[in-house]
């Protein structure tokens, strides 16, 4: 574990807990995440996410609080979202309290489409999230939810979402994804929306840290409100937030609290301001462009040699395959890939015929390893281990390859 005075104290008061802890920190250190939702925090962010403020409850808003002694969770919640508003300029409120990107979708769905409203969003087999109107997620269940697709190349084809949407009439359209690599036209679902008359909600909780930093088009000022997470491309710590326009923004507010939480967790909102004072740095952006350029590399490795890649490319940091041709199933990739030190995971592709926990995909995503330093050439040696695993080579052959680039490029 990390020599940090807390974990030392942790190791005397918990042995069994730090030993938990120790392993993972050496798991996280000795293997690469290629997992697109995931990324390395700083130690700073991971500082603020420990400090005692976790003892603190604080329900309702800065300067409106159901409990006393909470002057240091009003500074901290409006630093936060005075930061939020700045990263994302063009934001007119920011809601930092969400635990989470599924709990800000619930909360914003429920404010903008009401209980039992009717909400269309992407298929989570085309692309979309689970919280997205997918039956088994409570937005399935308390909303009438309808699905747009896909079209052949795996893209979004704004005539069927046109027409989804004429056709069930919705209060919200959502646009975004979990395992969509390319951009997204906002102002054409924003048009999309407007004729139909609904809400227009973007989940950027994928590409969130890009659009900060201005590298991929965003929908913010376009669309009428957008959760994201924070703990993805935007590296700050996990929990969600969500940006909405003034006029909604009551709405939003009272839909998170007391509608879908209780207290925020102080400790997360403070490692969110740091996050985004990180990301408000020029360091930033210059991360942001390498997270892009990294992931297009990728792409362009795998399909180099003979990999299929789901709309032949990327725009962000998703590189998402599909392996039907190789005739292996994500979930086996994802193993052989464990036994070699990458961290990936198996994925639906458009019109998967397999299961989720099997499937025919495997997404990969550039944002963690280039928190650890990688440029095109550490790139092209992962390109060439996935090759090799996809096509069945012993995962212990690339053991060696991953250590030493986990020893030349470690944890920040
Ligand atoms: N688990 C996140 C992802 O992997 O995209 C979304 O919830």
């Amino acid at each position: 574990m990390s020599n940090d005075p807390h974990s030392s104290l942790l190791r005397q008061q918990d042995a069994e807990v730090a030993a938990w802890l120790h392993r993972e920190d050496k798991r996280q250190s000795t293997t690469l995440t290629l997992i697109a939702s995931e990324n390395h925090c700083s130690s700073a962010v991971r500082a603020a996410c420990s400090s005692r403020i976790t003892d603190k409850y604080a329900e309702g808003y800065p300067n409106r609080r159901y409990y006393g002694g909470c002057e240091v969770a009003d500074g901290l919640e409006e630093l936060a979202r005075q930061r939020a508003m700045q990263l994302f300029a063009g934001a007119e409120e920011a809601n930092v309290q969400p635990h989470s990107g599924t709990t800000a979708n619930l909360a914003a769905l429920v404010a903008l489409a009401g209980s039992g409203g009717r909400i269309v969003g992407m298929a989570l087999k085309a692309g979309g999230h689970l919280s997205h109107g997918h039956s088994k997620s409570h937005t399935g269940m308390l909303f009438d939810a309808r699905q747009y697709g896909v079209d052949g190349s795996g893209r979004i084809d704004l005539d069927e979402v046109r027409r989804v949407a004429r056709e069930h009439q919705p209060k919200v359209l959502i646009a975004g994804g979990s395992s969509y690599a390319r951009n997204i036209d906002y102002r054409a679902f924003a048009e999309i929306a407007r004729e139909v008359g609904a809400f227009l909600m973007a989940d950027i909780a994928h590409p969130a840290g890009l659009m900060a930093a201005g590298v991929v088009p965003s929908p913010i000022g376009i669309a009428d409100v957008v959760t994201m997470t924070t703990h993805k491309t935007l590296r700050g710590p996990r929990g969600g937030m969500i940006l909405a326009r003034k006029d909604c923004a009551k709405l939003i507010n009272s839909s998170v609290f007391p509608g879908a939480q209780g207290g925020p967790l102080v400790q997360q909102i403070a490692g969110k301001a740091v996050a985004f004072g990180e990301a408000l740095r020029p360091e930033f952006r210059a991360y942001q462009e390498r997270v892009k350029d990294n992931a297009a590399w990728l792409a362009e490795c795998l399909a180099g040699q003979g990999l299929d890649i789901v709309t032949g490319g990327t725009d962000n940091h998703i590189v998402l395959v599909d392996l039907r041709r190789v005739d292996v199933t994500g979930a086996a990739v994802e193993e052989r890939a464990l036994a070699a030190g990458l961290s990936v995971n198996k994925n639906a592709i458009p019109g998967d015929p397999r299961p989720p926990m099997v499937t025919s995909g495997l997404r990969l995503g550039t944002a963690a390893v280039t928190t650890r330093g990688f440029g095109k050439d550490e790139i092209a040696k992962v390109a060439e281990i996935i090759v090799g695993l996809v096509r069945g080579s012993d995962p212990e052959r690339f053991r060696p390859v991953v250590q030493g680039l986990c020893e030349r490029f470690p944890l920040p």
